[in-house]
């Protein structure tokens, strides 16, 4: 089993306000509802579900003075989920959170930040979430994550969980990327990140880029985070998300992914992001996505 102590904790944080489409804040609710305490119980683990980081609703779109969309509440959501990630991870607990926009990775990985000084992160997405306010075309803070985990961006979500305590672009490796700006095309450059795009997938084959990838985030660092968002995943199989992209991993392919994950016994804590119940097709994309839970903690066929 790829966890510890086999104790999984699940954190539930139904935050939509980073993202322009309202939806993924039911994400949470779709996901237990496709049984994932059940499959995690059916794998051996010993599954504690801690509920939800429930964020307030402001009335409306909150500029607080910046071009970023609700950062007073995205800060103080992201702020109680390091809190509770890194008090898991103290207990000996693998953090399992259910998003939720993928800004919650900001309090995710600064959660995570508290107990390993050099974790290697797989970041799943069509996407690079390595905007910043210069460079956002929209003002989501879903779109900035990575840049904020790397120390850049907005003061108040690189103060989450501390300034020094900053990953590394040197551990992190992007998977299944085929939608990047300007700007985040030549921070991604600057600061030395690999990126698979799905050209490399489709030339490679998912298992040659999974090897590569998976050397990379397992040699000189104290732990892996799987950051997953459904969008990675081709709007034919995960049509539930808000940022759909043509052109994404097929459903094996995913799967062979989480695969490879688990047979190299590395990962330390996941989420997983991005469920948009409103455009999903009976909760299709919350099953998928408890199916991949189900391969990275080491279900097999036989
Ligand atoms: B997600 C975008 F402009 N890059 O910054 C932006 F295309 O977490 C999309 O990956 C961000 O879903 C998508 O708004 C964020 C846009
Ligand atoms: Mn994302
Ligand atoms: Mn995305
Ligand atoms: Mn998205």
């Amino acid at each position: 089993k790829p966890t510890i102590n086999n104790l999984i904790s699940i954190i539930g944080v139904p935050l939509d306000l980073g993202a322009d489409r309202r939806g993924v804040d039911m994400g949470p609710s779709a996901i237990r509802y496709a049984r994932v305490r059940e499959k995690l119980e059916e794998l051996g683990y010993e599954v504690d579900d801690k509920g939800d980081i429930v964020p307030h609703r402001p009335d409306s779109c909150q500029l607080d003075g910046t071009k970023l969309k609700y950062l007073d509440e995205i800060e103080r959501v992201n702020t109680e989920l390091c809190r509770q990630v890194a008090a898991e991870m103290g207990k000996g607990r693998f953090p399992l959170v259910l998003g939720g926009d993928h800004s919650i990775a900001i309090g995710t990985l600064s959660g995570v930040l508290q107990h390993k000084k050099k974790p290697g992160v797989l970041w799943f997405d069509a996407h690079g979430d390595i905007n910043t306010a210069e460079t956002s075309p929209s003002g989501n803070i879903h779109g900035m994550p990575v840049a904020v985990s790397f120390g850049r961006g907005h003061d108040r979500l690189t103060g989450v969980g501390g300034r020094e305590a900053k990953l590394d672009p040197q551990r992190f490796v992007m998977i299944g990327v085929r939608d990047l700006d300007r700007g985040e095309k030549m921070l991604l450059k600057e600061l030395g990140v690999t990126v698979y795009t799905m050209h490399e997938i489709d030339m490679l084959g998912m298992a040659k880029v999974m090897e590569a990838a998976i050397r990379i985030v397992s040699t000189d660092t104290d732990g892996v985070h799987v950051s997953f968002d459904m969008d990675v995943m081709d709007p034919l199989h995960a049509p539930g998300v808000g940022t759909p992209v043509f052109g994404g991993l097929t459903y094996r392919e995913s799967h062979l992914a989480m695969e490879l994950i688990a047979a190299a016994d590395i990962v330390t804590s996941a989420e997983f992001v991005e469920v948009n119940t409103v455009l999903d097709h009976r909760n299709q994309t919350a099953k998928v996505a408890v199916a991949l839970m189900g391969s990275l903690l080491g279900e097999r066929v036989l």
